[in-house]
């Protein structure tokens, strides 16, 4: 059996097992990456907020977001310390069902993720919807452990993992870019693996 799923699965965008640039497999190691201490969230009190500039702000409880259509990707998750996992399955919600829900308005350009810890990360609307970006509580059939950002983290795959916020609390609809944690403190502002946008200026 191949090691990893080849070719368009039916689900998410996953497939896609080229090494980009500068990148090595950890060849099945998962690494840890914190800023913070792990936080415990039971998912008796967790939520989900998509807030800002929407016509619906919408709070999901653990069990409103588990009663969503499920989504599922499978593929590769790039970190910008050069480690790349490949053959990885996430289920999860989409993020564009949630936003179907919240109803971006026009202005809408940028989002902020944040995380019950206070970490933030900054995304263009673009790059959270059209099938690219998930709220996951599941990795390869297992919950997501507390240090993987469980009960759930934001997943967006084609971006460097710094931008899949561990313990999301939601997302924050803005007419324009605001920087997040990691972006103030000189990474990239997109973080696009194949481009090698690790550091500003790159
Ligand atoms: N809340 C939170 N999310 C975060 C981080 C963090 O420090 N805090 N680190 C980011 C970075 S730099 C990476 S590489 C990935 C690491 O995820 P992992 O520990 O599950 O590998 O989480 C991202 N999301
Ligand atoms: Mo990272």
């Amino acid at each position: 059996m191949a090691k990893f799923t080849r070719g368009f699965t039916g689900h998410g965008r996953g497939g896609d097992n080229r090494l980009p640039p500068g990148q090595y497999d950890t060849g099945g190691d998962w690494p840890v990456l914190t800023a913070e201490a792990t936080p415990r969230i039971s998912t008796d009190t967790w939520t989900f907020a998509i807030e800002g500039l929407v016509e619906q702000p919408v709070t999901w409880t653990w069990e409103e977001m588990q009663a969503l259509p499920h989504a599922t990707y499978e593929g590769a998750i790039h970190c910008v310390t050069t480690w790349s996992k490949f053959g990885m399955t996430f289920t999860g919600a989409s993020v564009d069902a949630l936003l179907d829900v919240a109803r971006p308005r026009p202005e809408a350009t940028h989002v902020l993720a944040f995380s019950h810890t206070g970490y933030t990360t900054n995304l263009p609307l673009a790059d959270v919807t059209g099938d690219k970006a998930w709220v996951a509580w599941e990795v390869d059939g297992e919950p997501l452990a507390a240090d993987h950002g469980g009960p759930a983290r934001l997943l967006v795959p084609h971006l460097y993992f710094w931008k899949s916020a561990k313990w999301v609390a939601g997302l924050r609809l803005l007419d324009h870019d605001e920087p997040g944690f990691w972006e103030q403190n000189g990474y990239h502002d997109r973080g696009d693996p194949w481009l090698e946008q690790r550091y500003q200026g790159d």
